[in-house]
């Protein structure tokens, strides 16, 4: 079965880190409304949510992605790019440390969860303001003898690699390439967002399911006509925080 670690929005939402937006007011209740509606919507695809209670002193923990990378053999705790966010770890390692055997990445190298991109057996890292070659390197040795290859991915103009290309199916990416290459991706098909989206690349796939937000009509549109047809969820209020789908869950076979 599926499993997700979710966590409550914090009360300092309102001092998260923001690299691309301007900073604006985030109510917390509605926050936290839609934060419940997007559990809701694992849940009604069968994952079981393990969520959290919120951090009061940690203002972007609600984006647990960031905290770690887990795959079907281990999982490996990040070093968060942002100082602000690595005490977000610890509590994320004992989350799973029922579920996997847990790998960590040493200083001074840093990485967020949200810039790491798995597609079959490839690893792809993005190279951010939040994550390094250091990172890259270390990813690599720690998953090497599970058959993993890991790839350094440059990424311009937005906050992670995820932010600019997720997984659709099992062998597509829907993807903004203004803010990352194509050619970075060989051997796999891609669906480009409506150029007036730039934000709309970040997809969750649970399972067969894809959830997306009403926030992205226009690439909406360019799903279904793709013969996708997403669960949809409002995660408007946290994208003032720069936050996304996928950034809000660590899922995992449980
Ligand atoms: C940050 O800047 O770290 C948070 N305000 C947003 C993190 C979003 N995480 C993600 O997309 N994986």
């Amino acid at each position: 079965m599926l499993a997700a670690i979710t966590r409550a929005v914090s009360p300092a939402i309102n001092q998260c880190e923001l690299t691309n937006l301007e900073r604006v007011p985030i109510d917390l209740e509605t926050a936290r409304r839609q934060h419940r509606g997007y559990e809701a919507v694992l849940g009604s695809l069968g994952v079981k949510v393990v969520s959290l209670p919120a951090e009061e002193d940690l203002p972007d923990s609600v984006f647990v992605e960031d905290a770690a990378v887990v795959l079907d053999e281990c999982a490996v705790l990040t070093r968060p790019g942002a100082a602000s966010r690595r005490p977000e770890v610890e509590s994320i390692a004992r989350a799973l440390a029922p579920y996997r055997e847990l790998f960590t990445i040493q200083a001074p190298a840093r990485v967020d969860g949200g810039d790491v991109l798995m597609v079959g057996k490839t690893i792809y890292v993005g190279q951010s303001t939040r994550s390094d070659l250091s990172a890259v390197r270390q990813i690599q040795n720690i998953l090497a003898p599970y058959g993993y290859i890991v790839r350094a991915v440059p990424v311009v103009g937005c906050l992670h690699l995820k932010s600019a290309v997720t997984q659709l199916s099992g062998d597509t990416l829907l993807i903004n390439p203004a803010w990352v290459d194509r050619a970075c991706f060989p051997g796999v098909m891609f669906l480009e967002v409506d150029p007036a989206e730039a934000y709309a690349a970040n997809v969750l796939r649970v399972g067969d399911a894809v959830v997306y937000q009403p926030s992205f009509p226009r690439t909406l549109e360019r799903l279904e006509k793709a013969g996708i047809h997403p669960l949809l969820v409002d995660q408007s209020e946290l994208g003032k925080a720069e936050g996304a789908l996928t950034c809000c869950s660590l899922l995992f076979n449980a």
